[in-house]
């Protein structure tokens, strides 16, 4: 990795219904992250964590800005705003930012931070679609909308903070979905976006699936965005996530793909953001899932093993 890295922390929580993703951050640095990217021969500058508000805090009863369930939305718009503009001014620096979450609602503030200035395409490695909306929600989660507010789908279309205009739905490639709610299945079908479910990566491999969404997310785009949901890992490698899903893929699966990222986006450097969500350390064993993020994100910034 060539450029400077920019470490920043979202300890976010209010998108999800389980406590203790707020110290995926805390976890994620804790499992090595900077040693590991410095022992690369990469330059991190940790710019600490954006401030997030304590669900104890906040008015539950202020409702959503938007028709539907959105738990937490005026709050999610605050965060995500911030972390927009941090992202934003490490881009504009020439930095990579690498966030740290939090909960998967922290993707619309990364989105809009890396693609403010230019065409970004999009991989969300996720067991999930991240497609729902506030009226077709099962849970009131945001971070199980945070892809179609991204993409400005359905209510989202109505704010001015949340939509990302510089991602298009034919950049955005989602790989390793096993979990879709009823309602989001027919927004995935009827949208732009390229998807790929674990039936495809069982069929034609993780490395021609990958090399595929790659394709998409630079097809006429200046850069790509890397989001990385943990629980697109199978359990038994990432146990330490809120919403873990059977039949996720492998150790080496993960890493020939972060590895296909180091090798299609690093020359010309086309990496322009990479977030890790959805490590919650309450959950995990030993640390375990957060050091594999760690690991996973070294492969994905080029580690050479000889
Ligand atoms: N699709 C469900 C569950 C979910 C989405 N993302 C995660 N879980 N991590 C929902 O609540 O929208
Ligand atoms: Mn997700
Ligand atoms: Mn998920």
């Amino acid at each position: 990795m060539d450029r400077n890295v920019r470490i920043i922390g979202a300890p976010m929580d209010l998108g999800a219904d389980r406590r203790g993703v707020d110290m995926g951050p805390s976890a994620i640095r804790y499992a090595g992250l900077a040693e590991e990217l410095e022992a690369m021969g990469t330059t991190c500058l940790d710019w600490g964590d954006v401030h997030v508000p304590r669900p104890e805090e906040t008015d539950p009863d202020a409702g959503a800005p938007v028709a539907g369930d959105a738990k937490f939305l005026a709050e999610t718009e605050t965060v995500c705003t911030r972390l927009s503009h941090e992202v934003a001014d490490a881009v504009d620096a020439g930095d990579l930012p690498l966030v740290l979450g939090g909960d998967h609602s922290i993707a619309i503030g990364t989105a809009s931070g890396v693609a403010r200035d230019e065409s970004t395409g999009v991989i969300w490695f996720d067991a999930h679609g991240d497609f729902n909306t506030p009226t077709t929600t099962p849970s009131g989660n945001v971070h199980g909308m945070s892809l179609a507010a991204i993409l400005g789908i359905g209510e989202f279309a109505e704010t001015d903070w949340a939509p990302s205009p510089n991602v298009s739905e034919e950049n955005v490639a989602l790989v390793g979905l096993r979990d879709i709610d009823e309602q989001e299945r027919p927004a995935i079908r009827d949208s732009e976006v390229s998807a790929y479910t674990m039936t495809d990566i069982d069929d034609r491999g993780v490395t021609e699936i990958v090399e595929e969404a790659i394709g998409v997310a630079t097809d006429g785009t200046d850069g790509v965005h890397v989001s990385l949901d943990l629980d697109w890992l199978d359990p038994t490698e990432a146990p330490g996530v809120g919403t873990p899903v059977r039949g996720g893929v492998s150790y080496r699966e993960a890493h020939a793909a972060m590895e296909l990222i180091a090798k299609h986006l690093s020359q010309p450097d086309r990496l322009r953001g990479f977030e890790l969500v959805e490590v919650n350390p309450i959950l995990d064993q030993h640390n375990q899932t957060a050091e594999l993020a760690v690991e996973l994100v070294a492969s994905a910034f080029g580690k050479i093993i000889l």
